[in-house]
């Protein structure tokens, strides 16, 4: 009885009561559609972590082996990250402010999700700018503005004293998006023409800045945004958006660097020797 009602409340995105974890862990449960939405991540980024592993079987290029174990840690993250969601661990009832469509009930909040990108798309971005043979100033760059991106947007979700801060923190997260988008469309794009990689680059640039924007759209659009969508349905786009930013995008760069390791090997890199594998001699 009581679950039914946890599940039908889960269900409309709004449960009344005050939750334990495992009262969490049992409402997920009850809602069908996330917790397969939860599921079918871990599954894919195990079956990924054991394939990713077996491509990189044969790799001896530092830069190269860099990259793969960059695009590990993604998968890697990802399984942690959902077993975090899954358990009712990282996800927690709050009550949303006044202004919003839900005002005044308890909507369910996946913050896992936020800090655990933190950590999964800092390693996308290596992978990337090593690819495009970046220097350290743009790759420090892309990569602080990715974690103040995660940062934010995850103050955003816990902000429960006030509407509009919770759109404040979103717009900051924005603006840190945007440093990350241009240094990807613009000075990353000219660096791999140099390193001579753009053709990989540029597929995997246009996947990514697509994709990543789809986040940002969905957090507005979901119950800790607008409210347009329910929970089911916003958890089922981030882990659709997941499984191809994640796992295909890690998929096609490992497939073309283990069958192009010469070319990162002797490819132009602004990032010299730390991104080939150690310190060259002085020259005197
Ligand atoms: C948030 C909300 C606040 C505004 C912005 C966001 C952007 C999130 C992005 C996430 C990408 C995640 C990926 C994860 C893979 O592991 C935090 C949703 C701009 C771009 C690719």
């Amino acid at each position: 009885m009581i679950e039914t009602a946890a599940a039908d409340l889960l269900a409309s995105g709004v449960v009344p009561l005050e939750m334990t974890q495992a009262e969490v862990y049992q409402a997920i449960q009850n809602n069908q559609a996330l917790n397969a939405s939860l599921w079918a991540n871990i599954a894919l980024a195990g079956l990924s972590i054991i394939l990713f592993v077996y491509m990189g079987r044969n790799v001896d290029d530092p830069r190269s082996q860099l990259i793969f174990v960059a695009t590990l840690m993604v998968p890697l993250v990802s399984i942690s990250s959902y077993t975090g969601l899954a358990s009712g661990l990282t996800m927690s009832f709050l009550e949303m402010p006044a202004g919003h469509a839900l005002a005044g009930q308890e909507v369910i909040t996946p913050w896992g999700r936020y800090l655990t990108w933190a950590l999964s798309t800092p390693m996308i971005l290596i992978a990337l700018g090593l690819l495009a043979g970046t220097n350290m100033a743009k790759l420090f760059t892309a990569i602080t503005a990715d974690i103040g991106m995660c940062v934010t947007g995850l103050a955003a979700a816990l902000t429960t004293s006030s509407y509009g801060l919770r759109w404040f923190w979103y717009f900051i997260s924005c603006a840190f998006f945007a440093v990350v988008v241009y240094i990807l469309l613009a000075e990353w794009s000219r660096d791999a023409e140099i390193a001579g990689t753009s053709e990989i680059f540029n597929t995997l640039k246009v996947l990514t800045v697509v994709l990543w924007l789809g986040y940002p759209i969905f957090w507005g659009l979901g119950a800790e945004g607008l409210a347009v969508l329910s929970p089911a349905a916003t958890s089922w786009a981030y882990s659709g958006m997941d499984i191809i930013a994640k796992y295909i995008f890690a998929f096609l760069l490992l497939r073309w660097v283990a069958a192009n390791e010469s070319t990162v090997a002797s490819m132009a890199s602004g990032l010299g020797a730390a991104g080939s594998g150690g310190a060259a001699p002085a020259d005197d």
